[in-house]
């Protein structure tokens, strides 16, 4: 039957996933939402038939209608609703990051191995964009030789007022961590943070941009320019060196235009506009799964892992220094 789907927290992301789920995802309806702003958790309801709003995540997991769970709160909350979706056996999908941390990634991740099977998708939603998708079937199939070396670009046109130097690391290059481990299929085993002066375009104190290398345990190097207040939109590009030529994905030029002496396109101005179409096909990937009864797609494994480098990162960047990172063995249920 068609699948009943509590969304947690309703602000961008959320929002944006009930649209979806709404008007896009076939076999599933947004059954409940939840938000601690009750007037912003009632407005979306309004939208959407047969939907309720809570509160409280603890209410509409109880819920009957309820019969899976969108993780979309800030990463600080998702913990405790990740606990709470498999005490009452429902399958997640939660929004990137898994949790803010290794320590609570770890918690969650022993807890899934409780269980005994997987419960949960975390939304690293470029696994799904067609673009990612090519350059990853292109490296898979060895025609261009092994990989030596992946440049990425991920540039935002403004960060927001609460924006850290911590961030651009913990939330911005969290998803070119998430694409090396799955492109590459090798683990991130070092990190090391360097810093230009910031630019004038930044809020006073955010050191933006960044320069964040890793290195990997099948000898990849990895470099991402983190650049979040780059003024002229929203850029994600990735440039894959192999032995025998290279692949490049982001340029955006799906239409190139000849005018009054000049060429070019347009930039998208953010993630839900370039992501657009990673996110449907995240969530339709998701609710497929989901009615099969499998779970696809990024595990807690992955959502550990990055946490992991996360908490590398943030170091190497405040020590000045090349960090390692330390994985736990990969459990049997992640193999
Ligand atoms: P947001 O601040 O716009 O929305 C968060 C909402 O959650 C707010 O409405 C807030 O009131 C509500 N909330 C806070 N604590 C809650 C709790 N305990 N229970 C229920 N609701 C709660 O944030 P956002 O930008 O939508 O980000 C949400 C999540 O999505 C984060 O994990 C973020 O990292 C992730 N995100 C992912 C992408 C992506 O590209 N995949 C992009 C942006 C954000
Ligand atoms: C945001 O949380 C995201 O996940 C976006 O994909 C990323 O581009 C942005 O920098 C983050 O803040």
């Amino acid at each position: 039957g068609t699948l009943g789907v509590a969304v947690i927290g309703t602000g961008r992301m959320g929002a944006d996933h009930v649209r979806r789920i709404n008007e896009v995802i076939s076999g599933a309806r947004v059954a409940a939402v939840v938000d601690v702003d009750a007037e912003r958790a009632k407005a979306v309801a309004q939208g959407v038939d047969g939907c309720t709003a809570h509160t409280d995540p603890a209410a509409a997991l109880a819920s009957d209608d309820v019969d899976a769970v969108l993780i979309a709160s800030p990463g600080p909350a998702h913990e405790a609703t990740l606990l709470a979706a498999f005490a009452h056996d429902l399958p997640v999908l939660c929004e990137k990051p898994l949790t803010p941390d290794a320590a609570s990634a770890l918690r969650v991740l022993e807890a899934e191995q409780r269980l005994g099977r997987r419960r949960v998708q975390v939304g690293f939603m470029r696994r799904y964009d067609a673009e990612y998708l090519r350059l990853k079937a292109l490296l898979d199939s060895r025609e261009l030789g092994r990989p030596l070396m992946l440049h990425n670009r991920h540039r935002n046109a403004s960060s927001p007022p609460w924006f850290t130097s911590a961030m651009l690391i913990n939330d911005s290059v969290v998803h070119e961590m998430d694409v090396t481990r799955w492109l590459l299929g090798q683990e991130i085993t070092a990190v090391t943070v360097l810093r230009p002066v910031p630019s004038g375009n930044a809020p006073e104190g955010l050191e933006d941009p960044q320069l964040v290398l890793f290195e990997t345990d099948g000898g990849v190097i990895v470099d991402t320019e983190i650049n979040v207040n780059c003024g002229f939109g929203y850029q994600v590009q990735a440039e894959v060196v192999c032995e025998r030529g290279t692949a490049r994905i982001g340029d955006g030029h799906t239409m190139v235009t000849n005018a009054a002496g000049r060429w070019g396109g347009t930039i998208a101005q953010d993630f839900v506009e370039r992501f657009a179409d990673a996110y449907d096909r995240e969530v339709q990937a998701w609710v497929d799964a989901t009615r099969r009864g499998e779970v696809t797609g990024p595990s807690v494994w992955d959502g550990y892992a990055a946490a992991a480098v996360c908490e590398a990162g943030v170091r190497a960047q405040r020590e000045g220094t090349r960090i390692t990172v330390d994985l736990i063995a990969r459990p049997a249920l992640y193999h």
